[in-house]
């Protein structure tokens, strides 16, 4: 598994035609040195994971339920989304937080259910402006990976993704050095709690990555990649962003 993950999140967005970026995308990046992941809406998952075979992308959920099946209308779970081949899961996006009412529980619940399916689950966390401004940045995201990561996190099931809710589809990007605060005290956190397996956990920036400023994100301690949204939906935008982690 290579260290670096370049992870596009298409969010609600993308119709059948959407699926030759995935061919474009493969075209362009024959032999990533970064896995390359996307995770396209429910909808397209089975025919973008088909058309992503034998390239090396991967593919994977937006959410999941906690339950493997049963009366959940409208819900997908973990075992869904890996019979329409996915190999991983985004979970506690900011969005799904705030239209949803996702708690820490929620997600730390999905996260389980997600392992138990074989899926690896993308944690995301993310202050508020409000909750930067009042200082409370590293407060509010280390509660949060306290309480949405469960114990027995490891390099395999776990990625997490810093996205400070105020830079997401903003265009706004913190400063590398308010990126390297973060992600240096999550390191900390993560191997105070899981030791040397903490270590291995990947850490990605999301918000507002673009081509233009995806190497100087790379360059900073302790990112090992980025989850992208608006800027991962085309090969010609996603394309330089992979080739910025080789
Ligand atoms: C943050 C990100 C993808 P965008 O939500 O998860 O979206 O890159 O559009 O800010």
């Amino acid at each position: 598994m290579p260290r670096k993950l370049a992870a596009g999140n298409w969010k609600m967005n993308g119709l059948g035609a959407a699926l030759a970026e995935v061919t474009a995308l493969a075209e362009r990046c024959p032999s990533p040195k970064a896995e390359v992941l996307i995770c396209p809406p429910a909808t397209l998952l089975s025919r973008l994971s088909a058309a992503a075979e034998g390239s090396p992308i991967a593919t994977g959920g937006q959410d999941c339920h906690t339950a493997t099946s049963g009366a959940h209308t409208g819900d997908i779970s973990p075992a869904m989304l890996v019979d329409a081949g996915a190999s991983y899961v985004i979970l506690g996006h900011s969005e799904r937080r705030a239209d949803h009412g996702e708690s820490d529980a929620t997600v730390a619940a999905k996260t389980h259910a997600a392992w138990n399916a074989g899926l690896t689950a993308i944690v995301c966390v993310g202050e508020t402006e409000a909750q930067r401004e009042a200082g409370e940045t590293l407060g509010v995201i280390q509660s949060q990976i306290a309480s949405s990561v469960p114990d027995g996190a490891t390099a395999a099931s776990t990625v997490i993704a810093y996205e400070p809710v105020w830079a997401i589809g903003t265009g706004k990007v913190p400063t590398l050095k308010q990126i390297a605060e973060v992600h240096d005290a999550l390191r900390g956190q993560l191997n105070e709690r899981f030791g040397s397996e903490g270590n291995e956990i990947r850490l990605l920036y999301g918000g507002s990555v673009k081509a233009k400023n995806a190497a100087e994100i790379f360059a900073v301690s302790n990112v090992d990649g980025a989850l992208v949204g608006g800027a991962s939906l085309t090969a010609e935008d996603f394309g330089p962003i992979v080739e910025a982690l080789d």
